[in-house]
């Protein structure tokens, strides 16, 4: 029996997350994404961000589910994957460790079940095979990747000329605000993607009377917009709110303690063949506000990475 057990299975290390110091620009990555290891090495991923995250292994063909039901259930770290079970973290944050431990040869798809364009492969060798890079490489690549992630979003709303993909968001519209931006990449192990996790105008002076509209320029991430009670789901509107004929959310705010929330505003998921068409997108979301006053608002996804704003009503 000792002789059909590898001796010592390897460790190996890898990081989920990055993000700026104010919390705001997160990378919602496995970094790196993709890692050769050996039939009975284990891999230990460290979380290094407040913003949540899984490592997740699906069986073969296994549907996705929300994360706060995981596999159904959750795994203690040293659980072992071959691909028949599913093995999941809960949603974790900074300080936090998970390790993995992979008997069988194959090529494993990882994922976040937070996040739909955070996707990563572990390869498996047969012991016999050499690997192609050793740890610092993974180290090294980490490091370049969260880097190259996290300069990628405009952070402060400032049109950056060297920056395609984050340069067009201002539509120049008068009482606009921009819900967030993001990019999602991606690279022979999946996929990475990098969100701002802010309101990019995160003040606004606007007369009684007037209509805010909020867009979301994430192509992955939800935000809402939640003025007065959390609710204890985000995920629908609150019942003040009204579909606009071209499919926006509208609300009224007539005064400072009214409570208000857009529900998840968000793109519509990437297309895939062979599966019914989705539904297009909930993107925008308009408060039409009739009372002089402040009134300050969350996203209640990311306030605690400090997503907030406020609109003050002047007469
Ligand atoms: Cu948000």
């Amino acid at each position: 029996m000792l002789a059909l057990t590898p001796a010592f299975g390897a460790q190996w290390h890898a990081t989920v997350g990055a993000q700026s110091k104010d919390k705001g620009r997160q990378a919602l990555a496995f970094l790196p994404n993709e890692i050769w290891i050996h039939a009975g090495d284990s891999v230990t991923w460290t979380f290094e961000v407040d913003e949540i995250h899984t490592v997740t292994f699906l069986a073969n063909g296994q549907t996705r589910l929300p994360f706060p039901v995981g596999c159904p259930g959750f795994s203690a770290s040293g659980a072992s994957f071959d691909g028949s079970t599913c093995v999941t973290t809960p949603p974790s944050v900074t300080g936090q460790t998970f390790s993995v431990l992979f008997p069988t040869s194959g090529n494993y798809k990882l994922v976040c079940l937070v996040h739909e364009d955070m996707t990563g492969t572990v390869h498996v060798l047969d012991t016999s095979v050499p690997l192609p890079h050793g740890q610092s490489f993974y180290d090294r690549e980490a490091t370049e990747q969260a880097r190259d992630l996290l300069s990628a979003p405009d952070h402060d709303g400032q049109d950056n000329d060297h920056d395609m993909a984050f340069g067009h968001h201002h539509d120049g519209a008068a009482n606009a605000v921009a819900v967030g931006v993001g990019e999602v990449v991606a690279n022979a192990g999946g996929h990475q993607t990098v969100s701002l996790m802010r309101f990019v105008e995160p003040e606004l002076v606007i007369h009684a009377g007037a209509t805010v509209e909020w867009t979301n320029h994430d192509p992955i991430t939800p935000h809402t917009i939640t003025f007065g009670t959390e609710p204890a789901d985000p995920i629908p509107p609150s019942s003040n709110v009204t579909m606009d004929a071209d499919g926006a959310l509208h609300a009224t705010i007539a005064s400072t303690s009214d409570s208000v929330h857009s529900g998840f505003i968000m793109s519509a998921p990437q297309e895939r063949l062979f599966l019914p068409q989705a539904p297009l997108g909930t993107t925008r979301f308009r408060v039409t506000f009739t009372t002089p006053g402040v009134y300050p608002y969350i996203c209640a996804l990311h306030d605690d990475l400090g997503m907030k704003g406020r609109i003050i009503v002047v007469p």
